[in-house]
This record gives structure tokens, sequence and C-alpha cells, in this order.
């Protein structure tokens, strides 16, 4: 494996702990950090010093505030859905990964973080944490399966409105809607109770936690075509007049002006 420069993965008492480490973009997820992730998490399957991932963000202040929108801005219609495709393809291999996966979610879980955290099996949130799907504010649609995993997770009237308002909500609303498991006191108590959660499973037998984990994914499979819809809308959405706008916006701090075109 090449270095890291984007992650810092640590392995205590057979659990790998992912943290994405770009505290001055609050760890944003650039196509780095997505290589990365992608490389780490090819060879935990068959890592048997492996039972169990947590991933989470470096600093206090954000779990991953949504793709980098530096480079998203340089997206235009032609790979827009590529790059969709790029991020649905690794956040699927987290979701189907043999082991249990916990995302461990303080401070900003936005877009891309929002879905990284959906893709994990179980959520765990300190009460700073604010999820949301503001990609609306930016004329475009969630990409890396937000569109799909929010609507599986708390279903499709609450999804709708929160990817077209793009609001942000706290802890408490997402432990209601069941979007997060539990939420803690603080990082580090989400931590312990991660470690709770997977020293459990780590006694259990590993091929039936494999399969189990199958057997729950399937009860969606039959809506995978629902992931190649969201990467050819997100296409489309970056072939926009208005995704050029909204990008500009937020990298200009101010608010866009759509004209719908
Ligand atoms: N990308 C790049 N840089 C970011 C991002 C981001 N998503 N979020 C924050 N930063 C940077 C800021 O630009 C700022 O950098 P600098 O100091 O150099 O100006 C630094 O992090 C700190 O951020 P703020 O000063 O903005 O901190 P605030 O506390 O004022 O605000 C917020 C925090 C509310 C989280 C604000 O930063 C924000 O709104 N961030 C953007 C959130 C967002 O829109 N996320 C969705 C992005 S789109 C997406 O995720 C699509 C996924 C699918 C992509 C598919 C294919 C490419």
């Amino acid at each position: 494996m090449e270095e890291l420069k984007n992650l810092i993965v640590k392995n205590k008492d057979e659990i790998l702990i992912v943290t994405i480490n770009r505290e001055n973009a609050l760890n944003a997820l650039n196509d780095a950090t997505l290589t990365e992730l992608g490389q780490v998490f090819e060879k935990i399957d068959d890592d048997k010093g492996v039972k169990g991932v947590i991933i989470t963000g470096a600093g206090d202040k954000a779990f991953v505030a949504g793709a980098d929108i530096k480079e998203l801005a340089l997206v235009t219609e032609v790979n827009g859905r590529s790059m969709a495709e790029k991020g649905q393809e690794l956040f699927g291999k987290i979701e189907r990964l043999s082991k249990p996966v916990i995302a461990v979610v303080h401070g900003f879980a936005l877009g891309g973080g929002c879905e990284l955290a959906m893709a994990c099996h179980i959520r765990i949130a300190s009460n700073t944490a604010k999820f949301g799907q503001p990609e609306i504010n930016l004329g475009i649609i969630p990409g890396y399966g937000g569109t799909q995993r929010m609507t599986r997770l708390v279903g499709k009237g609450k999804a709708m409105e929160l990817l077209m308002t793009g609001d942000m909500i706290a802890a408490s609303e997402a432990l209601d809607l069941r979007l997060v498991n539990y939420v803690m006191d603080s990082k580090e108590a989400s931590m312990d109770k991660a470690f709770e959660i997977l020293n459990k499973i780590k006694e259990k037998a590993p091929v039936a936690i494999g399969l189990m984990i199958d057997s729950i994914n399937a009860v969606h499979t039959t809506g995978e075509n629902g992931f190649q819809t969201e990467a050819n809308s997100f296409g489309i959405c970056c072939g926009t007049e208005d995704f050029i706008e909204g990008t500009r916006a937020f990298i200009e701090k101010r608010k866009p002006n759509f004209i719908g075109e």
C-alpha cells in the first residue's frame, strides 16, 4: 500500500480505526482520500487480524463535511457520472464488508460525509453531530448513494424533506429518525460505545457475521438500479449553470443565485 496522506489507520485490539485526517478542510473527501479508503478497505476482508472497523474524522469540528467542493467545482457533465460511480463503488464495498463497520460521528457529517456514515453498518453520534445532505445548495443532488441510503434509513417522506431543503439536523433528531443508533455525551464516549459493540461481535462466529451482513443488505438488492439513476442524474446536474454558480458561491463565501439552467 502507498503511504497514506489523508488517513490515519491504527489497529487496536483487532479493531481497525480509520480516521479521515484533513482537519483544515473539515475532513472533506477529495479524490486522493477516496483512493486511500479504497486501498484500506480492499485488504480488510482477508485480514484475519481485523475483526471490525471504526471510521471517524480528525479534530473536534467534523466527521466529514462532504466531497471536497474545491475539486467538485471542476467536475463536468462529462465526468460527473463516473466520479459519482467511483464513490458509490467504494461506499458499496464498505457496506458489503464481511466485518462490522461503525461510523463514530462528531460535528459535521454533511453530503458525502453523511453518505459515508450511512454506508457503515452502525452509526454512533456524539451530541455535537450534525447531519445533512446540502448538495441542493450547490445545485446538485447527492452522488455517493445518499438518495438511496437516506430513504432506506429514514423513509421516503423525511428523505424528500431533508434532501430538498438541504437542512442540517442535530444528533437528537437523527436518533429520532433512526439515522443513528446511539447519541453519546462526547467523542470519547462514542468511541467507547463502538468498542463495546465491536468487542461483543468479535466473539461471534466470523462466517455467520459475514453472512448476516449479506443477508441484511439483501433486503435492499431490488433497489440497486436506484444508484445508477442517482449517478446519471448527478452527471446531468454537473452540466448546469446552477452547479457552476453553486460551487463558485461556496468558494467565494456568498449566497448562490440560481437561474434554473
Ligand atoms: N470541501 C472543501 N472544503 C471545505 C468543505 C468541503 N466540503 N467544507 C468545509 N471546507 C473548508 C472551508 O472552505 C474552510 O476552508 P478555508 O479556511 O480555507 O476557507 C474550512 O474548511 C473551514 O470551513 P468553514 O470556514 O466554512 O467553517 P464553518 O464553521 O463556518 O462552516 C460548514 C462549517 C457549515 C460545514 C461549512 O464549511 C460548509 O457548509 N461546508 C460545505 C458542506 C457541504 O456543502 N457539503 C456537501 C458537499 S457536496 C457533496 O458532498 C457531494 C457528494 C457526491 C459527490 C459525487 C462526485 C464528485
